[in-house]
């Protein structure tokens, strides 16, 4: 009789805890595509780093669409935040809108599309440029001619991004690419002098990309004898380590839009040596699931 009474009692708390735990899941709330949008996001975009060219364009984007009236806010964290919000809402299929850009692993893992921007204003597509300081290509001709053929494609970048993301540490993916890629490597250093334990400094932001691109030059540049010091810090202090020469180069412009208005800012200060990567993309992305919305304007309803 005991035993049949605790057992009565134990499917009655599993009944109980299954209970409560379907009410705590639908407490987070799907995406209604019947109500507005805004409110069930609290009016807020899931940004990046505050330093970053996307969150400047943004909020550009914000008040040109009429976003920036009533409770909308750009909120401002880290790519790894954003990330990590992003797959967890994912998974529950709820609304969310991010800075979003190509080459990006993110927009495949979590079926993301770009919202339509019919003001433009982040531009279609970008270029990524090569950026060094002035006197580079006197003091090191070796270095800069290898800067200047540098360039390859969104998906060479996205494999290389891809791997890394998957655990590969940066240097031996690239490593890997160049030996996966060797006439293309070749056609950046052909008939480019040897030199033995010149030093060249190249800074970054340790963004996915950026990590990729920066880590691959390096290595190059390692081949042709030179001794490489990579250094990551945010966008401001990238532009300004190549304006004031405290670095040599760097190979992460997102151009003409995302990093305007630090290419104005100094321009006249560095040498550009042009399109390294054509194609990237910067711009608002929600989850396919929320089928009604295509367009930034779709946000303002
Ligand atoms: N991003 C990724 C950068 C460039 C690379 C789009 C976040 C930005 O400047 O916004």
């Amino acid at each position: 009789m005991k035993k049949t009474i605790s057992r009565f009692l134990l499917l009655i708390s599993m009944v109980f805890s299954v209970l409560l735990l379907s009410a705590c899941s639908s407490t987070i709330a799907k995406y209604n595509p019947k109500e507005s949008v805004g409110k069930q996001i609290n009016y807020t975009i899931t940004g990046i780093e505050a330093g970053a060219g996307e969150m400047t364009t943004t909020q550009k984007v914000m008040k040109a669409y009429g976003l920036n009236k009533g409770n909308w806010q750009l909120q401002t964290s880290s790519t790894a935040a954003m990330i990590s919000t992003l797959a967890k809402d994912v998974k529950n299929k709820q609304p969310i809108v991010v800075t979003s850009w190509t080459p990006h692993w993110m927009v495949n893992r979590y079926h993301l599309k770009f919202l339509k921007d019919p003001k433009n204003i982040y531009g279609k597509t970008e270029d990524i440029h090569t950026i060094v300081r002035k006197g580079l290509k006197k003091d090191k001709p070796e270095a800069y001619q290898m800067l200047n053929r540098f360039h390859w494609t969104p998906d060479e970048m996205a494999a290389v991004m891809l791997k890394v993301n998957s655990g590969e540490d940066p240097r031996r993916a690239t490593k890997n690419w160049m030996t996966q890629h060797k006439q293309q490597v070749n056609s950046w250093t052909k008939g480019i002098k040897h030199v033995h334990g010149k030093s060249i400094k190249l800074t970054y932001v340790a963004w996915d990309s950026e990590i990729a691109s920066t880590n691959l030059v390096a290595n190059v540049l390692r081949s042709l004898g030179y001794k490489v010091e990579i250094q990551a810090m945010e966008l401001q202090p990238l532009w300004a380590s190549i304006a004031t020469n405290a670095a040599d180069g760097m190979v992460c412009a997102w151009l003409p839009t995302t990093q305007g208005m630090y290419y104005k800012d100094y321009k006249g200060k560095f040498d550009d040596l042009g399109t390294n990567l054509s194609g990237a993309k910067v711009g608002l992305a929600v989850p396919k699931y929320m089928k009604n919305i295509n367009s930034i304007s779709d946000l303002a309803k």
